[in-house]
C-alpha cells in the first residue's frame, strides 16, 4: 500500500484557467458569482483546488484570453500563490479571419498570422517557464468540395513544422484531435491517427494530446492510449467527460470506468510517474455548477480512478492472462475497480496535512462567500474573453 500512496503523492494533474471562468452553450452563458475577472483570480482559483487537493500544481493558459503584460511576472504572481504556469494553448479558431480556418486557411496571410501566434505563444512559454505548447485547431470544411483535403494537409504540417523548429529545449508540443465540431464535413486533425502521423514526421518533441470528450461514441479510447503508449507518442491528456458530444462535463462524471480503464493503460505501462511526461490536464466547462468545486470534485475523480487503476493486482492478472482464464483476468480488473478507494485517499490526505474532505474543506474555507464579495464590479472573464 505505501508503494501506491507514494505513486499517488507523485501525481499531477493540470486544471484549465478557462474552467473558472463563465461558460455555457451556443444558447446562453450563464454568469456566476464570484468568477474571475483577471487571469491573477483564476491562478487563485486553482491555487486553492491545488491547496485543497495535494495535486494540481499548475494550471493551464489560453491565449489571448491569459493575455497578460508581464508574463514572469504572471509566473511570479503563481509562484506566490503555490503553484506553476503550465501548459500554454494558442487560440486560432476567434476571429473572423479564420473562417475558412487558421493554419490550413487557403488564404497565406492568414495562414502566416496563425503560425505567428503560435510562435508568439512558444514564446510566451518561454517566459512562463512552461513545457508544453497544446495544440487544437478549428479547421476543416463543411461541404464536400469546399477545399482541398490534400492540400490543407500539406498547410497543416507546414505550419506545424516550422513552429516544432522554434520550440526551446525541454518543450513539447502536443497535438489535439477533435472528430468533428465547429467543421461538420472534415476536421483537418479529426483523429488520434491523423495528430499521430504529423508527430512522427516531426520528431520526438511532437506528441498527441488525447481529448477524451472528442471521439465518436463508442470509441475505445485506452486502446488509443495504450497505442500511443506503446510509440512514446502520448503526450498527454484533455480530461472531461460526455454523454454525446464535446460535453466537456466533469471528468469520471459519466463515465467512471472509461476512466478507470485509461487510468489502467497509464499504471501498466509506468506512465503515472512525472518522469514519463504524460501530462494530466483537465479541459472542462462547468456552465451550470459552482467552478472552484466542481474542479476539485474533477481532481478527486482522476485520483479516485487513478487508486483503484494502482490496487490492479498485476500478478495475479498477467498470471490469468497467460493462462488464457478469460474471467479471471477480468476479476482481477473488476475486483481494483470494484474497491472503495475513499477511506485509502482520505488517509493519505491526512498523512500530507490536508483536509481529508477537500470538498468539504472548500465549502468551510469561507473562499467562496470570499471571492463572491471581493470580484464584484469589472468584467467577469468567461467564454470568448
Ligand atoms: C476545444 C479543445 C481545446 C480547448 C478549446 C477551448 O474543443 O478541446 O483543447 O482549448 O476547446
Ligand atoms: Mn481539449
Ligand atoms: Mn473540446
Amino acid at each position: 500500500m505505501e508503494g501506491v500512496k507514494a505513486q499517488l503523492r507523485g501525481h499531477r494533474i493540470e486544471t484549465p484557467s478557462w474552467a473558472y471562468g463563465n461558460s455555457g452553450t451556443r444558447f446562453k452563458v450563464y454568469a456566476q458569482a464570484g468568477v474571475p475577472r483577471t487571469p491573477q483570480e483564476k491562478i487563485a482559483d486553482a491555487a486553492k483546488v491545488h491547496e485543497l487537493t495535494g495535486v494540481a500544481p499548475s494550471i493551464a493558459l489560453h491565449i489571448p484570453w491569459d493575455r497578460v503584460d508581464d508574463y514572469p511576472a504572471l509566473a511570479r504572481f503563481a509562484a506566490d500563490h503555490g503553484i506553476t504556469l503550465g501548459a500554454i494553448n494558442p487560440n486560432v479558431f476567434q476571429e473572423d479571419d479564420y473562417r475558412l480556418g487558421s493554419v490550413c486557411n487557403p488564404d497565406p496571410t492568414i495562414r502566416r498570422k496563425a503560425t505567428d501566434h503560435l510562435l508568439e505563444c512558444v514564446e510566451i512559454g518561454v517566459q512562463t517557464g512552461s513545457t508544453i505548447l497544446s495544440l487544437w485547431f478549428a479547421d476543416g470544411t463543411n461541404y464536400p468540395g469546399q477545399d482541398s483535403i490534400r492540400a490543407r494537409q500539406d498547410r497543416l504540417a507546414e505550419a506545424l513544422s516550422e513552429v516544432y523548429g522554434q520550440l526551446p529545449d525541454g518543450m513539447r508540443m502536443l497535438v489535439e484531435y477533435k472528430l468533428f465540431e465547429p467543421s461538420f464535413y472534415t476536421m483537418d486533425l479529426p483523429d488520434w491517427g491523423t495528430s499521430f502521423a504529423h508527430c512522427v514526421n516531426l520528431g520526438p518533441k511532437a506528441q498527441v494530446l488525447v481529448d477524451t470528450g472528442h471521439h465518436a461514441p463508442g470509441t475505445n479510447i485506452e486502446f488509443i492510449v495504450a497505442l500511443l503508449l506503446r510509440a512514446g507518442k502520448l503526450g498527454g491528456f484533455h480530461f472531461n467527460s460526455r454523454f454525446y458530444a464535446d460535453d466537456d462535463l466533469m471528468v469520471g462524471a459519466a463515465d467512471p470506468f472509461q476512466l478507470f480503464r485509461i487510468m489502467h493503460e497509464i499504471a501498466a505501462a509506468g506512465a503515472l510517474a512525472p518522469e514519463a511526461n504524460v501530462a494530466f490536464m483537465l479541459d472542462q466547462c462547468h456552465n451550470i455548477e459552482p467552478k472552484v468545486p466542481a474542479m476539485i470534485r474533477s481532481v478527486l475523480n482522476v485520483q479516485e480512478a487513478t487508486a483503484k487503476a494502482l490496487l490492479v493486482d498485476r500478478e495475479a492478472l498477467a498470471k490469468a492472462q497467460a493462462e488464457g482464464d478469460v474471467l479471471g483476468a477480468n476479476a482481477a480488473l473488476m475486483d481494483a475497480y470494484n474497491t472503495d478507494v475513499r477511506p485509502l485517499l482520505a488517509e493519505l490526505r491526512a498523512e500530507d496535512g490536508l483536509d481529508p474532505d477537500p470538498i468539504g474543506a472548500y465549502r468551510r474555507s469561507g473562499y467562496q462567500q470570499k471571492i463572491e464579495a471581493e470580484r464584484v464590479g469589472g468584467s467577469a472573464m468567461g467564454w470568448g474573453a
